[in-house]
């Protein structure tokens, strides 16, 4: 059902229901034809937050096909393989994980080892909010928790590798911002060995040769470890808290603690656990210095050096302390970030070395992280950053359709045509500004 709209978002609606209605395979929707053919975890979680509002049905769908990936130990991979599609159509795909050697995976499909920034609670939420038969939702919440509930359980028993509370990421795909030049340093400080893991010719312009035999390497490392937790915990060379990562992890557990509380189950955990979170984040990833908040490398124990729009992620945090809110508004003003770029916010720092306005995570404008920002700014009645990044994410469509990033300085669409998660999140932003129930 549609909200009701001025005859430009109707337009701009029609044209991003017509994206998420060609790229539904039936159970799921890729994120984008052609390049990325199977299902990925967290631009489900995106997808959902628009199907919320245009087509509950397949947005139950959504969730139930990524989690038919869900392995025993709680573990929500980030890909979860289509099988009508050849075993070449993405590399790496089914033949470099072997999720079926793993005993936990599931037997009637295959994924990733590989997890994703957990939002899938927060998706679950947006659904029932959006609901307009109440009881059916509670049905459906009722279903998908334990799921969810797994999910969490195995992020705080599997990837809280110093007792802070806070989740570890084991892969720049993991962060879901895969060349970010926050990961230059610890990637460059790995010890590759002398022959190339990746296929040279890729179907795709970035990110190619040296950064893909380093992520094919650390994936190797993973799979012939049997992806076990202890491995993980002491060995891999890739371990780091991320910003972002953690504030949907620290939103999803907010939401799983609502979710509960609906369908009658304890919310007390959840409630802990997200105290946990929020501490970890203020206490390991609070930069004083520079006031912002930065990864940490767990193998040095030091903070990343580049600031990116990740640090921007904690405005997800509902007890943030104003202090820190007041940094970040300040940051994201500033002329490193929104004050100097037309169409924000860009991935990275401008005034960074390593900023590149077409370099895919380096530099461009996403819509997954705008949302993500605009919805945390919401959340702090931060109307005139919330404003800023709705319109300049409307903006961005209008100019460019449904690119899969954008120049940040003239909003040139680069990547992908028709991407799932820039339709879906449009379609949120559209309704959430004018369903009486707006967020
Ligand atoms: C990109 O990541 C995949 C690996 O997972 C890739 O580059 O092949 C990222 O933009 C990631 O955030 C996104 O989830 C995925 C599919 O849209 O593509």
């Amino acid at each position: 059902m549609s909200p009701r709209l001025t005859g430009d978002e109707s337009v701009l609606w029609q044209a991003a229901a017509r994206v998420l209605d060609a790229n539904w395979t039936g159970a799921a929707t890729v994120p984008s034809p052609g390049l990325y053919p199977h299902q990925w975890s967290w631009d489900s979680a995106f997808i959902c937050m628009g199907l919320a509002r245009y087509r509950r049905d397949r947005a139950e769908h959504e969730l139930t096909s990524l989690f038919r990936g869900q392995w025993g130990t709680g573990l929500v991979p980030h890909i979860v393989f289509n099988t009508d599609q050849s075993r070449l159509a993405y590399f790496p795909g089914p033949d470099v994980w072997r999720s079926h050697q793993h005993p936990a995976a599931p037997r009637d499909t295959h994924t990733s080892g590989l997890t994703h920034p957990p939002l899938h609670a927060v998706a679950a939420l947006r659904l029932h909010e959006c609901a307009s038969d109440a009881e059916r939702s509670r049905d459906f919440l009722a279903h998908i928790y334990p799921k969810l509930a797994a999910q969490h359980r195995y992020l705080a028993e599997a990837r809280d590798l110093d007792g802070s509370g806070l989740m570890a990421i084991c892969h720049p795909w993991e962060s879901g911002l895969d060349n970010s030049p926050a990961w230059d340093r610890p990637l460059g400080a790995l010890q590759l060995p002398p022959t190339g893991y990746a296929p040279r010719r890729l179907p795709r312009n970035l990110p190619t040769g040296e950064d893909y035999d380093r992520y094919v390497w650390l994936v190797t490392l993973l799979r012939d470890a049997g992806y076990q937790d202890e491995y993980l915990r002491e060995d891999h060379p890739f371990a780091i808290q991320d910003p972002l990562v953690n504030a949907t992890y620290l939103a999803s557990t907010h939401a799983l603690a609502e979710i509960a509380t609906i369908i009658g189950a304890d919310a007390g955990p959840h409630r802990e656990a997200a105290r946990r979170i929020h501490c970890g984040l203020l206490d390991r990833l609070w930069d004083r210095d520079t006031g912002c908040f930065r990864a940490r490398d767990l193998r040095d124990d030091r903070l990343l050096p580049v600031v990116t729009v990740s640090s921007f992620g904690p405005l997800l945090d509902p007890d943030l302390p104003h202090p820190v809110i007041r940094s970040l508004v300040d940051l994201l003003l500033s002329a490193r970030f929104a004050g100097a770029a037309g169409y924000p916010v860009p991935s990275c720092d401008i005034q960074a070395p390593s900023f590149d306005r077409g370099g895919y995570w380096r530099g461009p404008t996403w819509i997954c992280t705008n949302w993500l920002l605009w919805y945390g700014a919401l959340g702090h009645d931060l109307t005139v950053i919330a404003d800023l990044l709705y319109g300049s994410t409307l903006r961005l469509v209008r100019q460019s359709g449904f690119r899969e990033y954008f120049d940040p300085f003239d909003g040139t669409g680069r990547g992908s045509h028709d991407y799932s998660w820039s339709a879906a999140l449009v379609l949120d932003l559209l309704g959430a500004r004018r369903a009486p129930r707006a967020a």
